[in-house]
């Protein structure tokens, strides 16, 4: 790969780019010889790979063996057991088969094992609406405390209703569009339920917000298909970071997930990926700092094909949308995997950093202007009065808010469920 070398940038301390300012150094020259050198490589490479892939192919179709569908096996047959279980035990108290024995054993371990796993699941997802509750404290009492207040004083729905809700919404980061698209929602329920009664509104007004968020059941197809999920988005909104945990998701499915580090502008950011990938215990693809991002992406998809991952994450560097040479350099990466793997099914999400309202909004519109974004990361949910800002995405520009991140930790990505939201967002206590 001495190729790449060509374009790597030897550094000093002090000029290591900070972000995308100094980082356009790096693509401003060669990227058309690098589009056509990796196409000269790509004729050497498959035949070197022709031979390595057949063999490495042989030793990851062993290893889906174990990682692969059999964890979905395994809870088949465990649920099965549960089923006959008690008959099977009498049998194998009579039996005098050793085999059947250990067999027994083994599934009864499976068998609480799959209950502990419930239980652990169960307690997650109650542990996660806390947080996403205690997360969005501050947006509640944006918007509940207000809509409380309008809806103990007044006491018939008539045109000054209608405007008090409306600035309650907008302060809350809700947005114009969508607090309009929320209102006329509820103005026509008021009218086709005839509803006279204040209180009654109430509901109708949190049922009209969750349908404006609601997510296509088909939103997370990528994760049961052969895919490359690139992520983007601005600097420091945690994109690293919820690769990260997706990765590690990912495999606890029992997903095979591999990992590109295509922000290979700080040696820091390589190692901080390294780091998230270690403790999901997926493989990673790096080079060194300085290294051509696209290049990057070009070793992985190839590593993705021969090692048959089911999901290749690609990490990018943080980017504004007006530094022209990195959009550019963002185009080419979607060239490069376009025609590298034109089989895979293909998300582009955009991380968005919860805090920064409707800065937020902005960035997904202008990012939206060159890449094909299938999805939002909404991350930092927690500790921000401006969680309204989801709803304002989800309506205004029609991308579908994915996941939400509410903490440091790895389970703390969680995929968005509109209802847990709104219902966050109000305490309803439901
Ligand atoms: N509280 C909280 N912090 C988060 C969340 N997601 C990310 N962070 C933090 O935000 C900071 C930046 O995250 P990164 O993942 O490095 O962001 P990035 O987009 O990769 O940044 P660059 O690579 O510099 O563009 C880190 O300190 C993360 O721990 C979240 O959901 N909640
Ligand atoms: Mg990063």
């Amino acid at each position: 790969m001495a190729l790449f070398g060509l374009f790597k940038k030897n550094k000093t301390e002090n000029d290591v780019p900070e972000g995308p300012g100094g980082s356009e150094n790096l693509v401003e020259s060669g990227t058309e010889d690098i589009k056509e050198a990796i196409l000269d490589e790509i004729e050497q490479e498959e035949e070197a790979e022709e031979t390595t892939v057949a063999e490495e192919e042989e030793d990851e179709n062993d290893s889906m063996n174990v990682t692969g569908n059999v964890q979905g096996e395994i809870r088949e047959a465990v649920l099965e057991e549960i089923s006959s279980g008690e008959e099977d035990e009498a049998d194998t108290e009579d039996a005098e088969d050793t085999d059947d024995d250990m067999h027994m054993e083994t599934m009864r371990d499976d068998i609480q094992e799959a209950v502990a796993t419930e239980a652990e699941e169960s307690e997650k997802k109650q542990g996660f609406f806390r947080r996403l509750v205690t997360g969005l404290t501050k947006t509640r009492n944006n918007i509940a405390s207000g809509i409380d207040s309008i809806f103990s004083s007044f006491s018939s729905i008539d045109e000054e209703f209608y405007e008090e809700l409306e600035e309650v919404l907008v302060m809350a980061d809700i947005g114009i569009q969508a607090t309009t698209n929320i209102l006329d929602q509820l103005r026509q329920k008021v009218k086709e339920e005839k509803i006279k009664d204040v209180s009654e509104c109430k509901q109708l007004l949190i049922n009209s917000i969750k349908e404006q968020m609601r997510v296509e059941s088909n939103a997370y197809e990528f994760e049961d298909k052969k895919s490359v999920v690139l992520v983007i988005g601005v600097n420091g909104v945690g994109k690293t970071t919820s690769i990260g945990k997706l990765s590690g998701q990912l495999k606890q499915k029992g997903r095979k997930v591999l990992v590109a580090a295509a922000d290979t502008f700080r040696a820091a950011a390589i190692d901080q990926l390294a780091e998230w990938t270690k403790r999901a215990g997926v493989d990673i693809i790096a080079q060194d700092e300085g290294s051509d991002a696209a290049a990057v992406v070009f070793d992985a998809l190839q590593a993705a094909k021969a090692r048959n991952t089911d999901v290749l994450l690609v990490d990018t560097a943080g980017r504004l949308h007006n530094k022209k040479n990195l959009m550019e350099e963002l185009k080419k990466i979607n060239r490069i995997i376009d025609r590298e793997y034109p089989e895979a099914f293909r998300e582009t999400f955009i991380v968005l950093d919860g805090t920064t309202g409707q800065n937020a909004l902005a960035q997904a519109k202008q990012f939206s202007e060159v890449a094909d974004i299938t999805g939002i990361i909404l991350t930092k949910l927690d500790g921000t009065a401006k969680g309204g800002i989801a709803i304002a995405i989800q309506s205004e520009i029609n991308i579908p808010v994915k996941y939400i991140g509410v903490g440091e930790s790895i389970d703390d990505l969680q995929k968005f469920n509109a209802d847990d939201f709104v219902d966050a967002l109000f305490d309803t206590g439901e």
